[in-house]
């Protein structure tokens, strides 16, 4: 009898296999990959203990945004940055819980990190899902001069690598390199990430959408229109859709990313351009959406074309199943003139 076992592939040789797939490649971004996945498995041991110790709670700061820091943010914003810092590959860092950019020691290394250490953050003392999320951008050919902020302004399409850490249930990382989108859980009992999903196809439509109704009164026209249209009761189109709505963007992307919909984090009066963060929330989401086959809009153009003025910009996000943001976008043209 034959005792057929699926081969399990960790992060580490998937890596490597698709490095080799590039002869031409010199292994650093693989390097950096890695990096991340050690600095995820640390990260992971924390939020899943964050419970028993007392690493819960704010720890009595504010970041650039105004906004309370919990002392797990911090505590990812630290592992992630010397992780990085080790291989010498990566020459600066953008994350949420610093105003500017953080060289790190090697002013020669070719990549440029954004990070989102711990998004969602605000659920970490409820127990909900959060995640980390990462942009890996070349660092321009200004090589030799001073690192400045404009080093990383580039758009989203010029992305070498992107992908999210999910905290949740299991502990999920997924990733693009341009090249499709691979998922792989965390085996916490031999500290490995394995395969579990190599190729992520987002459904062409999907029954979900996925938005915070408290801000509907400041909704465009043609938004409201479109939330009312998937709450209608039609069993030959399948609506009602579900509303599912978790406020942490690494939870609601990865479950829109599974089994399709929509996400929207539109502006509204308390954000007028968006609460999420152009560059370390909404272009590497929605370079892992695209390569699905999914679509990421801001409302009227590819979220990825974007061309960034500031490294905490913000932006609205529609973004989900190509059938899905179609149809809202179709909606806020045809009632964009509608008195709001
Ligand atoms: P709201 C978490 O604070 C976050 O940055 C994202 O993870 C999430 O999608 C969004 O904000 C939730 O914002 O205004 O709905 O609470």
């Amino acid at each position: 009898m034959t005792i057929k076992s699926k081969k399990l592939v960790t992060l580490d040789e998937y890596i490597i296999q698709s490095q080799n797939r590039f002869p031409g490649a010199t292994g650093e971004l693989s390097q950096l990959l890695r990096d991340i996945g050690l600095a995820a498995k640390i990260i992971s041991r924390e939020v899943n203990k964050a419970g028993i110790t007392n690493i819960l709670g704010n720890d009595g700061s504010t970041n650039v945004h105004g906004e309370s820091v919990k002392r797990l943010d911090l505590f990812a914003d630290q592992q992630l940055i010397s992780a990085l810092d080790r291989s010498l590959i990566t020459c600066m860092v953008i994350s949420e819980e610093n105003d500017g950019i953080v060289k790190l020691n090697s002013e020669g290394g070719k990549y440029i990190v954004y990070l989102d250490p711990l998004d969602g953050s605000s659920n970490i003392d409820v127990n909900v899902s959060i995640g980390s999320i990462f942009s890996i951008y070349m660092r321009q050919p200004r090589f030799g001069k001073e690192l400045v902020e404009e080093d990383a302004l580039q758009p989203g399409t010029r992305q070498v690598a992107a992908g999210y850490v999910l905290y949740g249930s299991s502990t999920i990382m997924a990733y693009t390199t341009g090249m499709g989108v691979s998922a792989f859980t965390l085996d916490p009992s031999i500290g490995e990430f394995i395969l579990s999903n190599d190729n992520y196809q987002i459904p062409t439509h999907g029954r979900i959408y996925s938005i915070n109704e408290g801000s509907y009164n400041s909704w465009e026209p043609g938004l409201k229109k479109y939330i009312k249209y998937c709450q209608k009761d039609d069993a030959e189109t399948g609506r009602p859709y579900s509303a599912r709505y978790i406020g942490s963007m690494v939870a609601d992307l990865h479950r829109t990313l599974v089994q399709g919909g929509i996400f929207i984090y539109p502006s509204s009066k308390k954000y007028p351009e968006g609460k999420l963060r152009l560059m370390y929330e909404c272009n590497p989401h929605s370079f892992i959406i695209e390569q699905a086959g999914g679509m990421a809009i801001d409302g009227k153009k590819r979220i990825l074309e974007i061309e960034p003025h500031s490294i905490h910009q913000r932006t609205p996000i529609f973004v989900g199943s190509p059938e899905n943001v179609k149809m809202v976008k179709s909606f806020m043209e045809e009632y964009a003139e509608e008195p709001a």
